[in-house]
């Protein structure tokens, strides 16, 4: 019988090992943050599991192979012990948000469907409890560079863009490692594919192929309407979650469902009543008149760029600020000046960003509770309240999710009657 050495002692890791010894493997785990030295357990085992935060240059990964064991990562070694059905989403953006709305649709119409992958339960995890499931993966680079065996019945590729290149040794890695999620797909499977991006157009793979977004595409979005397969999915004026980002990925999620034979209206339901992943871009409601969205995940300029362009001209009132991390407030001062109606900032780097943005209203908050009653003092009825701090937490909150949790606490009780 085989035996296996799991490094990397995360979620994955760990359940890694809890499917090998439920199957009867003797396993050993490692990790490079308790100090433990991979070179014991190289001459004891046959295959090495990897978990998806260790990359290709860890000297573990290269001796392993040089020495002809096998070397496969969490997800793979995962798919190899399932029976059931499997969807992979990847992409560099919009990937979990896509994962969730394709999992409520499928929910409301399977009995046995699990959500998991980079999202945050590991494929180990499910396959442990429900080895025959339908399940959603979120599937990351990192986990799509070390498939061997895994084939999606249904995959979708949202977009690619310049990301962890920390990781991958250079853009075109992080491309082939995406693309390899699919790779094994036969005819009887289906691909969805990204048309306006070459990199996402031309994926090999021997499923199905159904282009979106493109002109002549399968599906698209025309005057405010998405279309897939000749039907209309849906008006993008009735999503709560905002953005042309996220009008695509709920096209996509929908075409998924489609593909699986979900009723339109359930996709429609699923579609016009989501609010958005928890700390993204997250709707929480109309408070004291104004349109209140959590964006706490915002750690960069970039997120919050997004995050403006999905509102009216003039409409925001925005608070920001946090730890700095070398953000370039002043590349969307512009931007700024045309979406906010006012902005309140907060934490370490407030005063940097307040000079950024001369020429825009703005106000200096005590912290961020402070920061939520002055902006509802300023918001009028029909005007959106956006808590999109385009910088770290750790000056005043644990994570962004503290961070995130603070701010709906504050809106809570502050617009109480
Ligand atoms: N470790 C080492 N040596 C290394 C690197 C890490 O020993 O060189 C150890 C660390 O000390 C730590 C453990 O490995 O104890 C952490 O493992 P990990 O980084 O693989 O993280 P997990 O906790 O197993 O979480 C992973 C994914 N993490 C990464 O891909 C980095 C989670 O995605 C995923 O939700 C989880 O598996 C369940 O499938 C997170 C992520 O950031 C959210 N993903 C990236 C992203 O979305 O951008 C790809």
């Amino acid at each position: 019988m085989k035996k296996f050495l799991v490094w990397g002692l995360g979620l994955s890791g760990r359940s890694a090992i809890e499917l090998l010894k439920a199957k009867g493997f003797e396993v050993y785990g490692g990790d490079d943050a308790r100090g433990d030295d991979y070179r014991d357990y190289l001459d004891l085992v046959d295959v090495v599991v990897l978990s998806p935060g260790i990359p290709p240059k860890h000297p573990l990964w290269q001796e392993a192979l040089k020495r002809g064991l096998e070397v496969v990562g969490e997800l793979e070694l995962a798919w190899r012990f399932f029976g059931g059905k499997a969807l992979a989403i990847t992409g560099t953006d919009g990937k979990s948000t896509t994962t969730r709305l394709t999992y409520l649709m499928l929910r409301e119409y399977y009995a046995n469907v699990e959500e998991g992958g980079n999202t945050g339960v590991p494929f180990s995890h499910i396959v442990l409890k429900n080895p025959s499931c339908l399940v959603v993966l979120e599937v990351s680079s990192f986990q799509g560079k070390t498939l061997s065996t895994f084939r999606p019945h249904l995959g979708a590729f949202l977009n690619f863009a310049e990301d962890h290149l920390d990781w991958h040794k250079n853009l075109e890695d992080y491309l082939l490692s995406k693309r390899n999620i699919f790779a094994r797909q036969e005819s009887e499977d289906f691909l969805l594919l990204n048309a306006l991006q070459e990199e996402v157009r031309e994926t090999q793979s021997k499923a199905r192929k159904i282009y979106l977004l493109g002109e002549d595409a399968h599906g698209y979005i025309k005057d405010g309407r998405a279309y897939f397969l000749g039907e209309e999915l849906f008006e993008v004026d009735r999503l709560k979650i905002k953005g042309k980002h996220n009008w695509h990925n709920a096209l996509f999620a929908g075409a998924m469902a489609r593909l699986m034979d979900v009723p339109l209206e359930i996709v429609r339901e699923v579609l016009y009543s989501f609010g958005g992943l928890p700390y993204r871009m997250e709707y929480m409601g109309v408070f004291a008149g104004v349109e209140v969205y959590n964006d706490s995940k915002s750690t960069t300029v970039q997120a919050l760029r997004s995050a403006l362009e999905s509102f009216e001209d003039g409409k925001v009132v925005l608070i920001a600020g946090g730890r700095d991390k070398g953000g370039d407030f002043e590349s969307i001062r512009e931007l700024v000046k045309r979406k906010t109606k006012s902005c309140v900032l907060i934490g370490e780097a407030k005063e940097k960003i307040a000079k950024a943005w001369q020429g825009c209203q703005v106000y200096l908050a005590r912290d961020l509770e402070d920061a939520v009653s002055m902006a509802f003092d300023i918001a009028v009825p029909g005007d959106v309240l956006l808590f999109s701090p385009a910088c770290a937490s750790f000056d005043m909150f644990k994570d962004y999710k503290d961070r995130g949790n603070r701010f709906k606490d504050y809106v809570n009780s502050l617009t109480k009657p």
